[in-house]
């Protein structure tokens, strides 16, 4: 395969530090054993010209493979990954389709969630309104937790090995990591603890926070 570069932000305050996007093609880029390069952005360069033109919405991650495969979306950063690597993608049609169908349901049925409740607690708690809406946003993350506990009862992964959808639903698991949320649910406790303890995740997580520790500005 070609050279792989992908954008990642050089440090991110503390609250961030673990949980950046660019972790999600880390993880699977280690899980592939593909190398890759970073392509390392200061404050505000994510929004320069040039990086709009491979990011539009001036986000990371992006992609890049061989000078012009140009991709971004975490989510479908990861499926072009998996799409060539047994080690995220079972090989037949079907198990494909199932684990694209965890994907989409960690990104889009269960992340959405995560994040309302990640945006009042990191950015907005002291705010009335916030205050008001918490209760509500935390009962819908729990309720999306329990059906997905309740699929993953009996199972070490959500099809019957590891796929990318397992590694989407982790790190959309440990963005409650400022809540008890997650270990209020023992499965899925267990379950974000087995894709930690993989050596893939622990290499991409410490990938990350060496760019942070090297670029720790000297105010933080
Ligand atoms: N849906 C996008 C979300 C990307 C995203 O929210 N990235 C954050 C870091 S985790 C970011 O770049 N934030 C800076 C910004 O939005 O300006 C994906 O999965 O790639």
């Amino acid at each position: 395969m070609s050279e792989i570069t992908i954008s990642a932000f050089k440090w991110v305050p503390p609250f961030a530090q673990g949980l950046v996007r660019d972790l999600r093609v880390r993880w699977a880029l280690e899980e592939a054993g593909l190398p890759y390069r970073t392509h390392l952005l200061g404050l505000g360069d994510n929004k320069s010209e040039a990086y709009l033109q491979w990011q539009p919405f001036g986000q990371v991650p992006a992609y890049q493979e061989g000078g012009h495969c140009e991709l971004f979306e975490s989510g479908a950063i990861v499926y072009h990954i998996a799409r060539r690597s047994e080690a995220l993608m079972p090989t037949d049609a079907e198990g494909q389709s199932r684990a694209v169908t965890w994907m989409f349901a960690a990104l889009n049925t269960i992340e959405p969630h995560v994040s309302n409740l990640a945006t009042i607690d990191q950015f907005n708690a002291d705010q009335a309104w916030a205050k008001a809406r918490r209760p509500a946003v935390v009962e819908m993350v729990q309720a999306r937790l329990k059906t997905l506990a309740e699929q993953l009862a009996g199972r070490e992964y959500l099809e019957n090995r590891f796929t990318a959808a397992d590694l989407l639903m982790v790190t959309v698991l440990r963005a409650l990591r400022h809540t008890d949320i997650v270990r209020g649910f023992p499965v899925l406790e267990a379950y974000r603890l087995r894709g930690e303890a993989r050596p893939a995740f622990k290499k991409a997580l410490t990938d990350q926070m060496a760019v942070f520790a090297q670029n720790t500005p000297a105010a933080a």
